[in-house]
């Protein structure tokens, strides 16, 4: 399903999808969430929960399960706890690949200008990456995500 294009309501059109968006502490502490939201809304995505606070090491040992390990692991999370985020679930065709492709890839240095990391992410000297937005890879890991951060819609 991801990558194909396929206008609305032809046959194999994609259904909606639900996925879960982080706009991570650089994105509050820069005063960009409004800028960020701005370009999902502006896509045609909808918002159906959006909530700002500080993530406990409980969600993000869950959230960030797969990278356990890694070198950027400690500093993932550290960072990811330090200050208040906001987590969004958006919803609408294709969203998830869609917001994906919104946020464009992982280093900031490396993203498409256009994108939101390419455009208003950089790189800086720190343990771990700070690229402003998460944003699920996978129906199979928003539906895990969106249960992490807000079991209500589960
Ligand atoms: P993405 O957020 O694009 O899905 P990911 O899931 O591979 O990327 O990694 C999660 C986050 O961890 C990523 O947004 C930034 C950080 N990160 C990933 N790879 C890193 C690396 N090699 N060094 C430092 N931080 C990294
Ligand atoms: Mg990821």
């Amino acid at each position: 399903m991801a990558g194909s294009i396929r206008p609305r309501g032809y046959p194999g059109a994609m259904t909606a999808q639900r996925t879960l968006v982080l706009l991570k502490p650089d994105a509050v502490q820069r005063g960009l969430r409004g800028e960020i939201i701005r370009r999902i809304e502006a896509k045609g995505y909808d918002i159906l929960a959006l909530a700002q606070r500080t993530a406990t090491a409980e969600e993000l040992a869950a959230h960030y399960a797969e990278h356990e390990g890694k070198p950027f692991y400690p500093g993932l999370v550290d960072y990811m706890g330090s200050a208040p985020l906001v987590a969004i679930v958006a919803e609408g065709e294709g969203v998830i690949p869609g917001f994906r492709s919104l946020a464009g890839a992982t280093n900031p240095t490396e993203a498409a200008p256009g994108t939101i990391r390419g455009d208003l992410a950089r790189e800086w000297d720190l343990p771990v990456i700070q690229n402003l937005v998460h944003g699920s890879d996978s129906e199979e890991s928003a539906a895990r995500e969106i249960g992490i951060w807000f079991p209500e819609l589960g």
